[in-house]
């Protein structure tokens, strides 16, 4: 096993690392920029490293410094976390170069699937099910016409290099396909470099499900169930649950089954998400693998009793998965509220400051994942999520009452949270009822 790693991210999630690591016993060396000086969590790791300014370009997303810290530092593995270089090939390929283990997919796994159409068409060798489109990327505006009369409108340009919503275009008729076939290609060309799109059948009011998998050196790979992360607004998910609510037991089978194959014919390793789109008679579609640990994590960790973090940091240093499929149980129900520094009253507007007071839930089946404290100020160079409000109890109806009580002790002052509006999302007859498609949030409030 490591005796020390480094970590490449800030927030709740290096924090998450830091946990994990002190009860293996594995020394920890974190980096930092200048707008995360006073962050707590810099004194619970053996080493701290500043690398720049606040600005991520500076500092996170800078592989030279990233690099250097973990030189100096001496250590023998990264774990990226999410988010800044936790996707980048060319940075894992660098850790490579430098002999210094990526807690994560190999360069290949990750080039490989975070191509989207690449992806794709491994899903279909898999056997996996895809959303009927073109059979790649597209050529021209004639051949879209084409394969858009063939399976029928509304259609969907998807970027092949696309990720969060960007370099994508709905199209309902012939017009809006022609320019939103333009639109897509320059989005993507501007925002990844790459303006190559393919296109699918629009799946209208889908949920979004997504399975947890994890994979060793050993060839074994196995799944952790599925998320249900349908309450999202403009692409930013609000609240995940495992089980999803309403899907019928060969469908969750099916769809877990789907899961492991795909990562297995991609000889992926370490843990990653596959995404799949589900609609309104329960058939499932492939859309993207996410290479990473993901914020929602330990919504699988509370329904299946396995630390993925642990786990991570286990199969990237050459340990078999120490569990067979069978092993890995789905036990209750758990919910993940991301509390988020926003005016949510004033269309979700960044509120960053300082958090003068703030009371953390506790009690039977809470867990609040968060980096935060009273005198700690939100900076405003990140994103804005200041925490992660988790619940886990027998049954769905108790989760969700479970989750409004600890929304209720959770009390911030300084600053406003979302956590007002995740009482009124846990209160909506839809979403008690577990109704919600990715569309449920925007439809409902207008947002
Ligand atoms: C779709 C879809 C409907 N039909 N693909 C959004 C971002 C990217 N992850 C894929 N996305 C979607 N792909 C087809 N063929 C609807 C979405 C989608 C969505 C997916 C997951 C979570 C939230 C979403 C919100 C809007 C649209």
């Amino acid at each position: 096993m490591y005796k020390r790693i480094l970590i490449a991210n800030r927030g709740e999630i290096a924090l998450r690392i830091i946990r994990a690591c002190r009860e293996m016993g594995i020394e920890t060396v974190v980096v930092y920029s200048e707008a995360d000086r006073e962050a707590a969590y810099l004194e619970m790791a053996d080493e701290a490293y500043c690398i720049g300014p606040g600005k991520s370009a500076q500092s996170y997303l800078r592989i030279d410094r990233v690099i250097s810290a973990a030189e100096v530092g001496n250590v023998e593995a990264i774990h990226p976390g999410y988010g800044f270089l936790a996707e980048n090939a060319q940075f894992n390929e660098v850790c490579r170069s430098c002999n210094i283990d990526f807690i994560g997919p190999t360069p290949e796994a990750m080039d490989m699937l975070g191509d989207k159409n690449q992806a794709r068409r491994l899903a279909r060798e898999a056997n996996v099910p895809v959303v009927p489109g073109s059979p790649g990327l597209l050529e021209n505006e004639e051949q879209a016409l084409k394969i858009a009369h063939e399976i029928g409108f509304p259609v969907l340009v998807k970027a092949t290099a696309g990720g969060g919503g960007k370099g994508m275009r709905v199209a309902g008729n012939d017009l809006a396909l022609k320019t939103g076939f333009v639109q897509a290609q320059n989005e993507a060309k501007a925002a990844f470099g790459n303006g190559a799109v393919y296109l699918e059948k629009y799946i209208e009011r889908p949920r979004h499900i997504e399975v947890q998998i994890i994979a060793d050196h050993h060839g074994n790979a196995v799944h952790l169930w599925e998320r249900d992360c349908s309450t999202q607004r403009r692409h930013q998910k609000l609240i995940e649950e495992s089980p999803a609510p309403n899907l019928p037991a060969e469908t969750r089978a099916a769809i877990c089954e789907a899961a492991v194959r795909l990562v297995k014919l991609a000889n992926y390793t370490n843990a990653g998400t596959v995404e799949f789109v589900v609609d309104q008679d329960n058939n499932f579609y492939f859309i993207e693998v996410n290479a990473r640990i993901q914020v929602e994590h330990p919504v699988t960790e509370l329904v299946t009793g396995i630390d993925l973090i642990k786990a991570q940091i286990a199969v990237a240093a050459g340990q078999p998965l120490p569990w067979t499929q069978e092993q890995i149980p789905q036990v209750g129900c758990s919910i993940e509220c991301r509390i988020n520094a926003e005016k949510w009253e004033r269309n979700f507007q960044p509120n960053p400051g300082r958090i003068d007071s703030i009371f953390y839930p506790g009690g039977p089946g809470v867990r609040f994942d968060s980096h935060v404290y009273a005198g700690y100020t939100v900076p405003p160079h990140y994103d804005s999520m200041i925490g992660k409000l988790l619940v886990h109890r027998p049954t769905r109806t108790e989760a969700i009452a479970c989750m409004m009580r600890a929304l209720d002790e959770l009390r911030v002052t300084g600053i406003e949270t979302t956590a007002p509006f995740h009482r009124r999302l846990l209160a909506h007859s839809d979403f008690v009822d577990g109704h919600v498609d990715t569309g449920f949030v925007e439809r409902t409030w207008q947002a």
